[in-house]
């Protein structure tokens, strides 16, 4: 079997994502580097991959994969290594809920509303827009409120086994502890906290910090 490549970025929280999934379950693959936020954007081969211009995209002996939900599917369920989706169907609806609410709700409420305005264009020179800022920060608390809610009892996202939910939400909430704010939120879900020491705590997470 050949080795998948992963083209992306590594301060993508999507690429991160995907490398915290082939990490996790011991697939050597080559990240192959793509940067959406180059001026004039991506290559334009690269839009052949991904129509939409996003990180990542995935390639594994011939068959082409874009969308990373699809992706740390694909590697969970195509490779040897560790179950990272609960077999129970509530379980794994639950996952698959988590993921959904990382997609739709975290990722533009706690990395685009506030580490990207916040923490990411103030030392560039850009301006934070606080008509971006202010309604995430409203909406940030219903996001960890969600997680905390929805977790089984630990230690992970789905219970007694790390899961593609983790790998999913973790690098998002990463970003999100950059901004002043995240510490304060965060105290208000405790166990939001100790699972993400936890997380933090993983080879994986070290091994694909985008600071390392
Ligand atoms: N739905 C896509 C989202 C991927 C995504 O938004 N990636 C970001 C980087 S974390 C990106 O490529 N952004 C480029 C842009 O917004 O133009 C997936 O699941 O792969």
């Amino acid at each position: 079997m050949q080795k998948p490549t992963l083209f992306g970025a590594d301060y993508s929280v999507y690429v991160r994502a995907a490398r915290l999934t082939l990490f996790e379950k011991g697939v050597d693959y080559e990240l192959v580097p793509v940067d959406v936020f180059a001026a004039g954007g991506p290559p334009a081969t690269y839009l052949e991959r991904q129509p939409f211009g996003r990180i990542p995209s995935f390639e594994h002996d011939g068959f082409a994969l874009y969308e990373t939900g699809a992706i740390t599917r694909y590697v969970d369920e195509g490779f040897e290594g560790p179950d990272l989706q609960p077999g129970d169907p509530r379980a794994r609806a639950r996952m698959n809920q988590i993921i959904s609410i990382a997609d739709g709700y975290l990722y533009s409420t706690l990395v685009w509303g506030i580490y990207v305005e916040q923490v990411s264009k103030p030392p560039s020179g850009r301006q934070t827009d606080i008509a971006k800022l202010q309604p995430a920060l409203d909406r940030a608390p219903t996001c960890l409120r969600a997680i905390s809610d929805l977790m089984a009892n630990g230690p992970w996202l789905c219970g007694s086994a790390l899961s593609l939910a983790d790998l999913h939400v973790a690098p998002m909430i990463d970003y999100f502890l950059k901004a002043p704010v995240a510490s304060d939120m965060m105290a208000g879900n405790p166990a939001v906290v100790a699972w993400w020491e936890r997380m933090a705590d993983r080879p994986s997470m070290r091994a694909t910090d985008p600071k390392s």
